[in-house]
């Protein structure tokens, strides 16, 4: 199996569940409908996929009506219906179904007997991807389901260029561009929708927001309207990110000043141009005024007057702008300790409150620098209670290992979801403030950076795609637990092998802790190669430059300061029950105590008496040696996997077990050296069973300098 079909496989069930199978329908009846399923509406492709799917488990062809046989809602009759409720109401007579909210569907299985309701035509397809998910996980129980979404806004991202490379994607290039244009062949674009479709996400930006202005073009807002006539059969809508400057780059104006009359003209033409073509156009996305793109503080506007400017142009065809959170000085000071960049979200947006029109969503990283192994959830949620919010998620592993290294990354998006923000003193978890509940706003939800490439696997790692899966689960429901997700997914991936589940599940719930382990611990963050790759060991290169990322490490102390009392202030930006737990060491939570501290390496842990620097020497080879395990258990299941998706996943494994002892030495050499305290085990910078290149007769090969020196040869 090569993953195309990622959890939407249909494999025949195994006959001890098939034994337990309900008896089955006569007939998929598809409302809503005026021919049996050509793939071109939500209803018609959820017919066509309860056909397929149910052929492909259950080995039954049924076929599809799209009138009902004798059938009366009283009738013992067996079908499915499939179909919204006004289509159903209108045939069969009307239906309560006030609890339904906008994408939400109803599920009714009563034996052979099944419905299945959409609030709108999403929502029935919704509810088939249910039915069917139920099925593939071996459930025939009866059931009457509601089920709503947490928030109307549940998209991807896709950091796509024109030219078909994809920013921080790991899985080869686009499957939207090439060549400047949108590509002819849109079958991987189907393909996608339909995986999309099934987790509940409506709606997907195809483009970088390192945008580029030639996406608006005539002929490229022709290619963006066929990709938008392909997602629409699945309830995807398309929208894209723009470059703030496009009047001058693209359009020839002296200005793209957004309050110069001639750009407002500029920006309403354009729009009117790609709501002619995609009349259905999801809205725009803007990056502005961050890491070098254009935006209103050059004209000395502000970022609500940019977002404004866009949010009027779309109003009229009910789009909506998500304008991201991600401002901030990327030259800053590194001499200056009461510079922090991640004061810089609430610095820029929190006297915007109230400033940004109804159809403007601000999303927001979930935490205040740049999806890293462990932050603290975002202040800004608790400080725009008037302005509508989305929270940014990563499910491309940027900080994460590339998908070379298994990390499932749900349980760190839970501590974010479900975390309390204590606005006013008053439970206001991070998940109903994005959904728009807590400070009753209209829009809200979700934006996930997936970045999936033309590789089969979609994400460069069939593991991975447990990221991408319940990142639309938590989109829809963020109550659901990270481990029942996984498990589902497992059940749906890779069968129904009891080993299989346990196995994965194992390794899966201990990747994050493991790799938080190997990299960066306390909250010091990934410590990863800042400046550009973002993967593997660079300690030293975080500090010194004007990213800010910083861990203010030397020979003694290590942490950033954040406190009111005498750092940047950065704890002051949370309500104030958290500002005041966050300002005290003895009050911070051990995970985040180097994020918030700046404290010797010699200070103890109150969980266990540590030392920190023991403690970042002992949990690096506890990561590393939870990683190395991966590899015996996934070798354990030899033979219940189709040889190729074990294969491809043994590779990754045991590069991530070799790549993590690269983390591993790389990371506690650089802080022995920096410190020159010893590991109390004796282990740091001794390693017998290592040949370091400078022991070996060379053979056409010659020295040369590694830089970061920590992940050379002997650290030289
Ligand atoms: C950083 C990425 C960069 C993105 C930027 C962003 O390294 O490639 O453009 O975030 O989110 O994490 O805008």
């Amino acid at each position: 199996e090569n993953g195309l079909d990622g959890w939407l496989r249909y494999a025949p069930l195994p006959d001890s569940l098939l034994a337990q199978a309900s008896p089955l329908p006569a007939v998929i009846v598809a409302l809503n409908t005026t021919s049996s399923a050509t793939g071109s509406s939500p209803v018609a492709i959820a017919a066509k996929e309860l056909q397929v799917g149910i052929k492909g488990m259950l080995g039954r062809q049924l076929n599809i009506s799209t009138e009902s046989p004798i059938f009366r809602i009283n009738s013992t009759q067996s079908s499915i219906i499939v179909g919204t409720i006004a289509a159903y109401s209108a045939k069969y007579g009307s239906l309560n179904a006030s609890s339904l909210i906008k994408d939400g569907f109803w599920l009714s299985v009563k034996g052979s007997r099944v419905t299945i309701l959409g609030q709108n035509e999403r929502g029935a397809l919704y509810g088939a991807f249910d039915y069917l998910s139920r099925i593939a996980q071996g459930d025939f129980s009866d059931v009457d389901h509601v089920s709503n979404p947490s928030a109307p806004i549940r998209w991807a991202n896709e950091w796509n260029n024109l030219d078909g490379s994809i920013e921080r994607g790991y899985a080869g290039p686009s499957i939207f561009f090439s060549n400047g244009l949108i590509v002819k062949n849109l079958t991987r674009v189907s393909q996608y929708a339909r995986l999309l479709a099934s987790i509940g996400i409506n709606g997907i930006i195809v483009n970088n927001v390192n945008a580029n202005a030639s996406l608006l073009t005539d002929e490229n807002i022709q290619g963006l309207g066929r990709l938008a006539d392909t997602f629409r059969p699945y309830g995807v809508q398309v929208g894209i990110s723009l470059n703030f400057a496009s009047p001058q780059l693209l359009g020839g104006l002296a200005t793209f000043d957004p309050l110069d009359a001639s750009v407002i003209a500029w920006w309403a033409d354009k729009t009117k141009r790609l709501y002619q073509r995609v009349p259905d156009l999801a809205g725009y996305l803007v990056k502005a005024n961050s890491e070098g793109q254009p935006g209103p503080l050059t004209y000395n506007r502000t970022l609500a007057d940019g977002a404004n400017l866009f949010a009027r142009a779309v109003q009229p065809y009910g789009g909506i702008v998500m304008f991201r959170a991600f401002v901030y000085n990327h030259h800053a000071d590194w001499n200056d300790w009461k510079f922090d960049r991640a004061n810089a979200a609430v610095e820029f947006f929190k006297d915007l409150d109230g400033l940004f029109l109804d159809n403007v969503v601000v999303q927001i990283k979930y935490g205040p620098i740049d999806f890293q192994v462990r932050e603290p959830a975002s202040p800004l949620f608790a400080n725009i209670p008037k302005t509508n919010v989305a929270i940014e998620l990563q499910v491309s592993q940027e900080y994460l290992g590339h998908q070379d290294h298994l990390v499932y990354i749900a349980p760190l998006w839970k501590t974010i979801l479900d975390f309390d923000m204590r606005v006013e003193s008053k439970p206001s978890l991070v998940r109903d403030i994005v959904s728009g509940q807590y400070f009753n706003r209209k829009l809200g939800g979700y934006a996930g950076v997936v970045n999936v490439g033309t590789n089969t696997t979609w994400l460069g790692s069939h593991l991975a795609m447990s990221n991408l899966y319940a990142y639309g689960k938590l989109a829809w429901d963020p109550t659901q637990d990270s481990q029942t997700l996984l498990q589902e997914w497992i059940r749906l991936t890779l069968g129904h092998d009891q080993a299989v589940l346990q196995t994965i599940t194992k390794i899966s719930m201990e990747s994050w802790p493991a790799y938080e382990n190997y990299t960066g611990n306390l909250g010091i963050q990934t410590l990863t190669d800042i400046l550009y790759t973002h993967f593997g060991p660079n300690p030293a290169s975080q500090d010194n430059n004007g990213w800010g990322q910083w861990t203010r490490a030397d020979g003694k102390t290590i942490g950033m300061d954040r406190t009111v009392g005498n750092g940047t202030g950065f704890t002051g930006q949370y309500p104030s029950e958290l500002a005041a737990k966050y300002e005290e060491i003895e009050t911070t939570p051990e995970e985040l105590l180097l994020w918030f501290h700046h404290v010797n390496y010699t200070t103890r842990l109150r969980s266990t008496g540590k030392t920190v620097i023991q403690h970042f020497y002992d949990a690096h080879y506890a990561g590393a040696a939870t990683a190395q395990t991966f590899v015996s258990e996934w070798e354990s299941l030899r033979g219940q996997i189709d040889s190729e998706r074990f294969e491809h996943m043994l590779f990754r494994l045991k590069f991530q077990a070799g790549h993590s002892i690269v983390w591993r030495d790389a990371v506690n050499g650089f802080y022995y050296n920096l410190s020159g305290i010893p590991d109390e085990l004796g282990r740091v910078g001794n390693h017998p069973y290592r040949i370091e290149a400078e022991s070996m007769k060379l053979n056409g090969y010659a020295p040369v300098a590694v830089i970061p020196s920590e992940t050379a040869s002997n650290f030289t």
